[in-house]
């Protein structure tokens, strides 16, 4: 096995966080799906399949300056963001204290000012040209940040993601693009969606580099948003990153995927699941071992436990509240 790490000036310690998060993601959505299947919540959107690409994406922002515009599937980068399990279940079971809307938005809108999460719509994409005017206003008042932007290969077919692209090109402006490339929109399979190749193909079209990575490898994928990231510091303008994954479970808690695609391909797709990869490449270099993939899990069941009984029994919203924000306040 190659060494992939050695020349990223990553820790061991950064390692093994990184891929705790991965777990504690992949731990949230499989719990979230348990309480969905059981009635107890109303919808998932699931990030299983992707959790290398966003928290090795994540990983190389910086929380305490930068922003992210994250979009339904990314738990992998609101957790890395400083957003907790608890709080991604509060939002689960729409009670009030869900830092993300207080329960009126569906799960996946994630917005949470103190961790530098803007909040998106469900409109998909809408949060490309916020990510743009988000890195203009940064530019102009001559700060260092940058605004890191993801949505799927299906909403790169929006015109916000070209309209954004393009202003962001023509400025220089401090963003990354990501396209989480999971080979489906729903039930539309990728080569009924693109006209090119390859998303990345489209970043020419804007004059700003365009990389297409390996999803399922969070080390690649933190390279290539680590020289994003220090491109955009150096004023030289966005890029566009492509991670290419595979999207694991249904769209949604409401799509029934057995309509659209073969469970072999699914099978096989999961063959490639970073959460066993990763763990594989960390015990090769005998930076995880089997007690400690232990300990880990244990310790973010434990959290996932926690989480899901404290918001179970959190109260709901005031029903009297739900115009708050709505309309103007005397
Ligand atoms: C403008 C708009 N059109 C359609 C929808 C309905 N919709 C929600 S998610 C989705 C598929 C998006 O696919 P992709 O961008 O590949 O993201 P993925 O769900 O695969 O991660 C669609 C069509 C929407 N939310 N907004
Ligand atoms: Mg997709």
């Amino acid at each position: 096995m190659e060494n992939r790490h050695k020349d990223l000036g990553l820790s061991n310690e950064k390692l093994l966080q990184m891929y705790e998060t991965m777990l504690l993601s992949r731990r949230i959505d499989e719990r979230m799906w348990l309480l969905n299947r059981s009635g107890k919540i109303p919808f998932v959107i699931s990030c299983q399949g992707q959790e290398a690409a966003q928290v090795g994406a994540a990983f190389a922002l910086d929380p305490e300056k930068d922003f992210a515009l994250p979009y339904y599937r990314d738990v992998g980068v609101v957790l890395t963001f400083g957003m907790t399990a608890k709080e991604l279940m509060l939002s689960g079971f729409a009670k009030a204290e869900d830092p993300n809307s207080g329960g009126r938005q569906m799960p996946g809108h994630f917005g949470q000012k103190k961790n530098r999460i803007v909040t998106g719509s469900s409109p998909v994409t809408t949060q490309v040209p916020h990510a743009v005017g988000l890195a203009l206003a940064g530019k102009m008042e001559g700060k260092d940040l940058v605004t890191f932007v993801t949505f799927g290969e299906g909403s790169s077919n929006q015109g916000d993601f070209h309209e954004g692209a393009n202003f962001a090109g023509v400025h220089k402006l401090p963003v990354i693009f990501m396209c989480e490339n999971n080979k489906y929109a729903i039930s539309v399979p990728i080569e009924k969606q693109l006209g090119c190749a390859k998303v990345s193909d489209r970043a020419i079209g804007y004059g700003m580099p365009g990389i297409t990575v390996d999803g399922n490898d969070p080390l690649e994928v933190y390279k290539v948003t680590k020289e994003a990231v220090d491109r955009a510091r150096k004023g030289e303008g966005p890029t566009l990153i492509e991670t290419v994954s595979y999207r694991f479970t249904a769209h949604s808690s409401d799509d029934d995927d057995r309509v659209y695609r073969t469970q072999d391909e699914v099978t096989e797709a999961k063959t490639k699941d970073s959460i066993v990869t990763f763990a594989e490449y960390l015990k090769h270099f005998g930076i995880l071992t089997d007690e400690m993939e232990i300990a880990m899990n244990d310790r973010i069941m434990s959290i996932v436990n926690e989480a899901t009984d404290y918001a179970e029994n959190a109260p709901y919203a005031d029903p009297e509240s739900a115009l708050k924000y709505v309309y103007g306040e005397e």
